[in-house]
């Protein structure tokens, strides 16, 4: 099985930066998605996450040709209020620009998304890459349900976490963490599989030129004009902000870079030449702390022996994350 392909199951909580890096990994000949399961984040819908998966799918000419499974519904400890990204996402996740004729709820696979992990992952032991997109809760669900499931995983590539302690979350946490932060120790304390981790420090060092980005949204494809059409509400934000940089700090300036953290992840999944530079490292994160919930601690010095150590990506190839752009909206 595998006939030279790489076997790629993806969770999301789609998501403008999901719905980019699931194109690109569509439009990459040798990528084989197995599956897309869906659990809550952008958004605190599960069920929209996954209308908004089909959506993607339908634009790139997949639908009905990958799984899509709804996931975990809430958080595992949830410890705040209902919260979602909805402010960077919109309400539906996709910019608020419905589809009247998107696919509906009867495109979602009955088997739940985490019971669907566990198969997925035994049916193909050792050869199945994991790419996380959101919250790790159907992750951490699906090893706590079947002891062996990280061990069989060829290897996880996630989006999440930071490595100095900045937030975009909260003052020093990332969404996706600080969003269920005990399934992200799960992950990262628990899993016997190779972890590459993909943090917020890294989405901002690699963010996209704004001109580039700008005139990529203008190339004259379906797919590139949905792109265009789901940014439109987060464009004029930012639009908003880079014009009263005047006003702002030049580090504040970088934080509205254009980002794409859930495209760089996916890129390292595809092509681990596009890691310029990395740490070996064990991480963690911390569930309590009066600031800190859900912020990732790196072992720098090795205080905690004998820990999992995890790959922490720090430095990418823009030329490949934009040629993987470039070919996701042809
Ligand atoms: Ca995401």
């Amino acid at each position: 099985m595998g006939d030279g392909k790489l076997l790629m199951v993806i969770d999301c909580d789609a998501g403008i930066d999901d719905a980019q890096a699931i194109m690109i990994a569509l439009s990459q000949p040798h990528v084989k998605i197995l599956a897309i399961t869906c659990v809550l984040g952008n958004i605190s819908s599960t069920n929209q996450v996954c209308l908004n998966v089909l959506r993607i799918l339908k634009v790139c000419g997949k639908l009905g040709k990958i799984p899509v499974h709804r996931g975990a519904e809430k958080y595992i400890l949830p410890r705040h209020s209902a919260f979602d990204s909805t402010g960077v996402h919109g309400d539906d996740g996709l910019g608020d620009t419905p589809d009247p004729n998107a696919p509906d709820d009867s495109h979602i696979e009955s088997k739940h998304g985490v019971n669907a992990l566990i198969d997925l992952v035994r049916q193909h032991p050792g050869q199945l890459t994991l790419v996380a997109l959101g919250p790790l809760t159907n992750l951490a669900l699906a090893a706590r349900l079947d002891s062996e499931f990280s061990k069989n995983i060829k290897e996880l590539i996630l989006m999440g976490g930071n490595t100095a302690g900045r937030g975009n979350i909260t003052i020093s946490a990332e969404f996706n963490f600080y969003a269920d932060p005990e399934a992200a120790q799960i992950v990262l304390n628990d899993f016997d599989c190779p972890v590459y981790i993909n943090g917020w420090e890294l989405s901002i060092k690699s963010a996209i030129e704004w001109t580039w980005y700008k005139q990529y949204l203008e190339t004259k494809t379906r797919k590139a004009e949905f792109l265009k059409i789901i940014t439109r509400k987060r464009i004029h934000d930012y639009e908003f902000k880079l014009e009263s940089f005047i006003f702002q700090s030049k580090d504040l300036f970088l934080n509205y870079g254009w980002n794409v953290p859930d495209a760089v992840a996916m890129m390292v999944a595809i092509d681990r030449r596009a890691i310029l530079e990395m740490e070996q490292r064990h991480a963690t994160v911390e569930l309590n702390g009066t600031y800190s919930r859900g912020q990732m601690v790196v072992d720098w010095a090795d205080h905690l022996p004998n820990r999992k150590i995890s790959t922490i990506v720090t430095k990418i190839d823009m030329g490949i994350l934009m040629a993987m752009m470039s070919k996701s909206i042809e």
